[in-house]
């Protein structure tokens, strides 16, 4: 992946800039030393044209200008733009550095791990065949990181940043726009307006008193495949787009942008609450990059909203900045909706209370508020309202949940927990993409790793806790990209097996390596065992029929705290179990 996603960038630079390309910033750079210097300070206008070149290339490195800092030159960066010169440019003089570092290599064993190797190509074909006809692997959509840029999904080898991001699922709240409509939002006359709010508390909605808005954020209004509206912000929108709201995938029709001023004490109904109309309010803390930038308040169990809501009461220099009225804030309290042991009803009120927050803005006093409250609430919190009052909860969260999914008072929604960008910085969504996954969360799988997992000496306790905890928490992996260089899916050659599920074992193959290709990188020439045979369709090659077991060497050394290493580990046992074979793991 990120051999491909270099050489699209150098084909890109080349297609805008030409050959051999001229950057922005190198212009930039000729503009400025055309400028008399300053003679009193001759270090002035270096610093100048340094931080508009910085500013006009927003920090980028152009690809073109790694390759060129390597040492090569205009004509030869050019062939990069293959991905494959890549393999056959890079391979021997990495080989070289590691020579003249002094490390000792059997170079025998040393290989290329996409369909540029037959061999390589074999066993991972192989090995894919395998799990299939075990029925491991499954076709359907799935909730995954995507890339709108690229139109696929984005895994870990693919992203600049947000590496083991996952997708977070929040329930949106339809609010309902009372009609008649408010001016700024008159052109929807005729259609059901939901403001939607994300939450991660569905089973609070008991206690909702107002809907909070940031007053500067921008937001849209669209229309989704019901026919209602949707407002939100635009980010958001773009995710619900590739979670199948919209009519079109990916695409968001916008009927209107608005900001958050201009939709200050609108009146809405909302699902739940005690009180028959609610108000949208401005709350300073939202963030644009979370959620629908539309909150929903429970000042009873958010401190959040407590400290926010009774800003807005007390300051009615605030409320007739963005034209609230009285009647819109001061009749709505706290209702009490969960009982949490030892902190009572109204929680949220008690912490502000006893850590003093000041405002919405007191930070550091708020957070030991939140801190006192949420854990303990989720874990020992007791419903007091609502058919499932009495229930803990943890219990009732996806009771509630799932009742306002069924009516149609809420949607399901998820977006990347953190920020995710792809290599060529595009600016990733959570996707319902159709795609083959392994499928990690099937109990019985899981169970006969849990078992296989008890008789094997870690040696440190913690190895083993890291285990323990990704397996309780892994689930469908998709395996399935459609770009890329790697090797293609053998039942279905229009995806390609995604660059980490390839790697599980890929560990075994060094043990035979040396006999397939005797040192031959890309496999071109027969190594000692003389075999040739390149995989039959089925993915069954003379190697892999020959039912020796296989040696799945586990690395699970003192290694543990790198990224995602328990998953590897973890997806590398899943792996080698379905196939019955032998499983070593080296400390
Ligand atoms: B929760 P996480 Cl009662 N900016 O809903 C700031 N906060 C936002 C937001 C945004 N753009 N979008 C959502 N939120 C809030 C209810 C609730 C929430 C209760 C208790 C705790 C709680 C009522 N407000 O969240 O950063 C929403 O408030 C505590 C975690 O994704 C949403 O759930 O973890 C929560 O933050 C999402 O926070």
């Amino acid at each position: 992946m990120p051999i491909k996603a270099c050489a699209d960038k150098l084909k890109n630079e080349l297609e805008q800039f030409g050959f051999p390309p001229v950057f922005p910033g190198d212009v930039e750079e000729r503009e400025e030393e055309e400028e008399s210097p300053d003679p009193a300070d001759p270090t002035k206008r270096a610093k100048k044209t340094k931080s508009k070149v910085a500013a006009k290339t927003g920090n980028m490195t152009y690809q073109w200008d790694i390759m060129r800092s390597l040492g090569i030159n205009d004509h030869d960066i050019r062939k990069f733009t293959d991905p494959q010169h890549w393999l056959e440019y890079f391979p021997p003089l990495a080989k070289e550095d590691l020579k003249s570092l002094g490390v000792r290599v059997d170079w025998r064993r040393s290989f290329i791990t996409t369909d540029a190797n037959p061999y390589y190509d074999s066993f991972v074909r192989w090995q894919f065949t395998k799990l299939k006809e075990r029925k491991k692997i499954k076709f359907g959509k799935r909730h995954t990181i995507f890339s709108p840029l690229e139109g696929q999904p984005s895994m870990d080898h693919d992203r600049a940043t947000g590496e083991g991001v996952g997708p977070q699922e929040y329930t949106l709240i339809k609010m309902k726009v009372v009609e008649p409509l408010p001016k700024s939002l008159s052109s929807l006359a005729g259609h059901l307006v939901f403001l939607v709010a994300a939450t991660l508390r569905p089973e609070t909605m008991y206690g909702q008193t107002n809907c909070w808005l940031h007053p500067d954020i921008n937001y849209i209004a669209f229309p989704v495949k019901t026919g209602e509206v949707f407002i939100s912000t635009t980010r958001a929108a773009l995710n619900m787009a590739y979670q199948d709201f919209t009519s079109e995938y990916g695409k968001t029709q916008v009927l209107l942008h608005l900001k958050g001023e201009e939709l200050m004490g609108v009146a809405l109904k909302a699902p739940l609450t005690s009180y028959d109309v609610i108000y949208t309010l401005p709350m300073l803390t939202i963030k644009e990059d979370k959620g629908t930038g539309v909150v929903t308040s429970v000042p009873s169990d958010a401190p959040d909203d407590y400290a926010a809501l009774r800003d807005v009461q007390k300051k009615k220099a605030l409320r007739d900045k963005f034209g609230i009225t009285n009647e819109m804030v001061l009749p709505y309290k706290p209702v009490p909706i969960i009982d949490i042991p030892g902190i009572g009803n109204l929680s949220a009120v008690t912490a502000c209370d006893q850590f003093k927050v000041s405002s919405q803005n007191d930070k550091s006093q708020l957070e030991k508020a939140k801190e006192m409250t949420y854990l303990k609430g989720f874990y020992e919190g007791v419903l007091l309202v609502g058919p499932h009052s009495g229930k803990k909860v943890q219990e009732a969260k996806k009771l509630i949940q799932g009742d306002m999914v069924a009516s149609g008072e809420a949607v399901l929604y998820q977006e990347p927990e953190r920020s995710v960008t792809t290599r060529s910085g595009d600016q990733c969504v959570v996707a319902l993409t159709n795609q083959w996954y392994l499928d990690y969360g099937e109990p019985g799988w899981k169970e006969t790793v849990r078992n296989v997992l008890k008789g094997v000496r870690t040696y440190a306790e913690e190895v083993n806790n890291n285990f323990l905890t990704t397996l309780d928490w892994l689930h469908e992996h998709a395996c399935s990209r459609v770009f890329g260089l790697g090797t293609l899916i053998p039942w279905d050659p229009k995806f390609m097996i995604e660059s980490l599920s390839d790697s599980t074992i890929y560990m075994s193959y060094y043990t035979v390596a040396y006999l397939l290709q005797g040192g031959v990188v890309n496999g071109s020439t027969p190594g000692p065992l003389g075999n040739t045979s390149r995989a039959d369709d089925s993915g069954h090659t003379k190697c892999g029929d020959t039912h020796q077991p296989c040696l799945v060497l586990l690395d699970c050394g003192i290694a543990t705290s790198l990224t995602h290493f328990d998953l590897l580990q973890m997806r590398a046992l899943f792996t080698a179990i379905v196939k019955g074979d032998l499983i070593i793991m080296l400390m």
